[in-house]
């Protein structure tokens, strides 16, 4: 894969995941995402989202305070949106084995999506609402008084 052409990631606490693909020709490709190899954390949850709305649907809009998880997009595409307070940046979700970071304290909107298509999370923790910042106000106020590293 050219690593290369992927834009750079100008927010903090984030980064890539490249997954090994095999492909198979005309039967399929196969792709493989190991925990503390791949994905930097032990798993302790996978979930999915699909049945999205193409333009209509927006997922996400938190930041979490100490989970850490990676998403990919294994089919279709979206419109990642990334915030760690004091950057914001777009990325385009389009390729099966390439996964972004989401760390701790980033803000994370995802639309845009595409017809069929899948989103994918390994994510380092079980799910605990009290971890969310659902509030943007309140998530751009704690990084500003130091609390997103
Ligand atoms: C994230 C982005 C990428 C559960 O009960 N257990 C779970 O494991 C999850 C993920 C969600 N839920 C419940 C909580 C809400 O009542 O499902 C409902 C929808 O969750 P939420 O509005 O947080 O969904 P998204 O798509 O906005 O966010 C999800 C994850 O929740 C979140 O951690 O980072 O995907």
């Amino acid at each position: 894969m050219q690593t290369e052409n992927f834009e750079p990631l100008l927010v903090k606490n984030s980064g890539y995941v490249f997954l090994k693909k095999v492909c198979d020709q005309n039967d399929g490709t196969l792709i493989i995402a190991e925990a503390q190899k791949d994905i930097p954390f032990d798993l302790k949850r996978v979930y999915y989202i699909n049945n999205l709305k193409n333009f209509i649907s927006v997922r996400g809009c938190h930041a979490h305070k100490t989970l850490r998880q990676v998403i990919f997009c294994i089919a279709g595409s979206f419109t990642l949106t990334l915030d760690d307070g004091a950057t914001r940046q777009k990325i385009l979700m389009n390729h099966d084995n390439a996964g972004i970071i989401l760390g701790q304290m980033l803000w994370h909107e995802m639309s845009e999506f595409a017809s069929g298509t899948v989103l994918l999370v390994f994510a380092s923790d079980y799910y605990d609402e009290a971890d969310y910042i659902r509030n943007y106000e309140e998530f751009t106020e704690i990084c500003r008084k130091g609390g997103g590293k």
